[in-house]
């Protein structure tokens, strides 16, 4: 069978996907019988995103397509616009053209295997990017390349221990969740309940899911400060969510970072900047630039070599006790 679907062919194809779909690094040509003409030496890996929901996400994605670019691999990128199916279309597609390699962030943690064994069948090998899944089958992919959600969540908890150490009453925690069923929102979550659960002054009073998203963080936040009038901490999933709300904090007078202590997880240049501005406390970064350590795990993989399953990247952490004053610019 031909090896590659015509470009045109394929093009329609994952337009069809509802996605966005960019060919980048492409040796390609079609001669003139309308065949595909391809420098066999090119690697061509298809990438299914989540979406472009927060800065974070975007430095990922630049991340992604900029180290396959430095390796001369053709990227076949497709926006997930954070639904599953989106994902899954673009995996058919994926395999459909017989990409070398899959890299997909699952935005969801269950109901993979259908299309990820598609992809074992097709021998294509699959990695995760950023996000995990949960399944039973331990064949579905070769390596899981991103943050420990759980212990982003356990050091958030270590802050907060910190930061209430010298106090005994009761400290009441509204959590901004991130998207349901998803790898960091269920991390973050148990790592940081794990952490305070044998305090019982820390009391999470409400748990509500922004999505991972600005507009959604803010709506949530108006909601919980309708309710609860008693909120000491917000524990948010992610800057997107924290950044909207604080504005709905400020819309009713509350001093964020002081009437609420707020703790965040990504490290975007403009969650640092709030912190510097005292209206965070804690950001914990979840390092977006994986670009590399997935490209040069899946040259590793492509050319037989043994690959570890799980590559954790490091994370740092940021609080209002550090000198941040030589901090260089995030980049996202
Ligand atoms: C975490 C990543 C999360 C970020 C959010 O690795 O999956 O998704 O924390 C993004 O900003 O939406």
């Amino acid at each position: 069978m031909q090896k590659r679907l015509y470009l045109h062919r394929l093009i329609g194809l994952l337009i069809g996907c509802g996605g966005l779909f960019l060919l980048q690094g492409c040796e390609s040509g079609i001669d003139r019988q309308g065949n595909e003409v391809k420098d066999e030496r090119t690697i061509v890996l298809g990438f299914a995103q989540v979406g472009a929901e927060s800065s974070w996400r975007l430095a990922n994605t630049k991340s992604i397509k900029e180290a396959a670019t430095a390796e001369s691999m053709q990227l076949m990128y497709i926006n997930g616009e954070q639904k599953q199916e989106n994902q899954i279309k673009a995996i058919r597609s994926f395999i459909a053209y017989q990409v070398d390699a899959i890299l997909v962030s699952p935005v969801v943690e269950t109901g993979w295997e259908n299309v990820l064994n598609e992809a074992k069948l097709a021998k294509i090998p699959v990695i995760l990017t950023d996000r995990a899944i949960k399944t039973n089958q331990s064949d579905l992919y070769a390596a899981f390349v991103g943050s420990d959600f759980n212990k982003e969540g356990r050091m958030a908890g270590e802050f907060l221990m910190k930061k209430f150490a010298y106090e005994s009453d009761d400290v009441n925690i509204a959590e901004l969740y991130g998207t349901v069923n998803s790898s960091p929102a269920e991390g973050r979550s148990r790592g940081f309940k794990e952490t305070i659960k044998d305090n019982p002054r820390f009391k999470v009073i409400c748990s509500q899911s922004g999505d991972f998203m600005h507009s959604k963080g803010k709506e949530v936040m108006r909601s919980i400060l309708s309710t609860y009038k008693d909120i000491d901490v917000l524990y948010s999933h992610n800057d997107s969510m924290t950044l909207g709300a604080i504005e709905a904090m400020e819309e009713v007078g509350i001093i964020p970072g002081k009437d609420i202590i707020i703790i965040t997880i990504d490290g975007e240049q403009k969650a640092i900047d709030a912190l510097k501005d005292r209206k965070v406390n804690c950001v914990i970064e979840c390092n977006p630039k994986l670009g590399d350590t997935i490209v040069d795990l899946t040259k590793k993989l492509l050319n037989g070599e043994n690959i570890p399953s799980t590559v954790f990247v490091d994370d740092e952490v940021f609080t209002e006790w550090d000198d941040l004053s030589t901090l260089p610019p995030r980049g996202y």
